[in-house]
């Protein structure tokens, strides 16, 4: 009997229509030229897995020992100017120095190597570190937007690469609770922007057209993934997201680099960066784990070459699956084989948009900013 009701069950999957939201499938990504493996079926199954107990942590407005305050003395003996908006420094511990000795050159294609030069910087978002962006007031979002602008400029002058990225959250190795990101700059193009440089050049020889352009506005026409939208950006999760609740900000017109950006542009970023990241944490009612970054047109040599297939964008990678507390882990057949998702697009798509717009922490009382807007 037994037997019996599983072999019906198979021939009515066999059977069955297509359905992206119930059966599996591959997605390409034609940003990384690679393929994911969709498996909405899995959501049934049940889960006994992995838990980690969220801590809602207290963090101090200001902790003398935080290297990273206003008026601090960091470990190496610099002091931390009391500063009451951003603050930019060189990183004290940077994975890349503007000079070294430069390794050999080697004809073995088993064992070639390349100079590597850079400089790395720190950059804290607020004077307090018992803030985050989505808490922090339009006004002053809107001057960290200026100031990626201003280091992808000023940095992007000398080098090749400038990523500025956000580790949010000690499950995303961020090392202080401290609002900031960092910025790594070096002199060759890191492997993602060399795929990326790549197919976004391959697609405009072959389409004549930018490739994430025609992407947003076929997006745009869809609206199946699309989670916020205002005149200049677009939020979405990709059709091609691996991450539980991985999305894409990118601006609807034609941007090569951030510091490209208009004053409008810059406005209207800063207010859908608010709401986007009050929406992920409104999602588990936590501080949302993430790293982002952005990718724009490569700088330093390729200022003077034509790098008009690229379109700026943003990345979010959050790692939550399922609750604060249960993260989707990249291990196993994603580490050996392809990248896999359970959860479609579509469906984290549609409960981020089915959030409040108000931040969980603001709901009960006015806000906590410097300067509210
Ligand atoms: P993360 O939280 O993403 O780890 O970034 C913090 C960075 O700040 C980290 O790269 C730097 C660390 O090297 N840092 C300093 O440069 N000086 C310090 O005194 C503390 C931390």
């Amino acid at each position: 009997m037994f037997i019996k009701v599983n072999a019906t069950l198979d021939v009515l999957t066999v059977m069955a229509k297509f359905d992206s939201q119930d059966h599996q499938h591959l997605r390409y990504n034609p940003l990384r030229d690679d393929w994911v493996l969709v498996c909405p079926h899995r959501m049934k199954r049940p889960w006994a897995g992995h838990v980690e107990k969220p801590e809602e942590e207290t963090i101090p407005r200001h902790d003398r020992k935080n290297p990273l305050c206003p008026g601090n003395t960091r470990p190496n003996g610099m002091v931390n100017p009391d500063y009451d908006s951003t603050f930019l420094f060189t990183n004290d511990f940077p994975a890349l120095l503007e000079e070294g000795p430069a390794p050999d050159e080697s004809d073995d294609p088993l064992f070639r190597c390349a100079e590597a030069k850079g400089t790395c910087k720190v950059m804290c978002f607020h004077p307090w570190s018992d803030i985050t962006l989505p808490i922090m007031s339009l006004t002053e979002i809107r001057v960290v937007i200026d100031k990626w602008a201003e280091i992808n400029s000023d940095i992007g002058k000398q080098f090749s690469w400038v990523q500025i990225f956000e580790n949010r959250g000690a499950i995303m190795g961020c090392s202080n609770p401290h609002p900031h990101c960092q910025v790594w700059a070096s002199s060759f193009l890191p492997n993602e922007p060399t795929v990326k440089h790549r197919t976004q050049r391959e697609y405009m020889e072959k389409h004549q057209s930018n490739m994430l352009l025609d992407y947003v506005h076929r997006e745009l026409e869809r609206k199946e993934r699309v989670v916020l939208e205002n005149a200049d950006w677009v939020w979405l999760v990709p059709y091609w997201a691996v991450w539980p609740y991985e999305t894409l900000l990118i601006p609807k017109t034609h941007v090569l680099r951030i510091e490209d950006l208009t004053d409008i542009q810059r406005q209207s970023l800063a207010e859908i960066t608010k709401q986007l990241l009050t929406k992920y944490d409104n999602l588990f009612e936590v501080s949302f784990p993430y790293s982002m970054g952005w990718a724009g047109a490569p700088t330093g040599k390729y200022l003077s070459e034509d790098c008009s297939f690229w379109q700026l964008h943003a990345v979010y990678y959050p790692p939550l699956l399922r609750s604060a507390s249960v993260k989707k882990f990249m291990v196993g057949y994603e580490m050996m084989a392809t990248v896999q998702r359970d959860l479609t697009a579509e469906q984290a798509a549609q409960k981020l948009k089915d959030l409040p717009d108000v931040h969980y922490k603001q709901r009960a009382h006015s806000t906590d900013s410097c300067h509210p807007d």
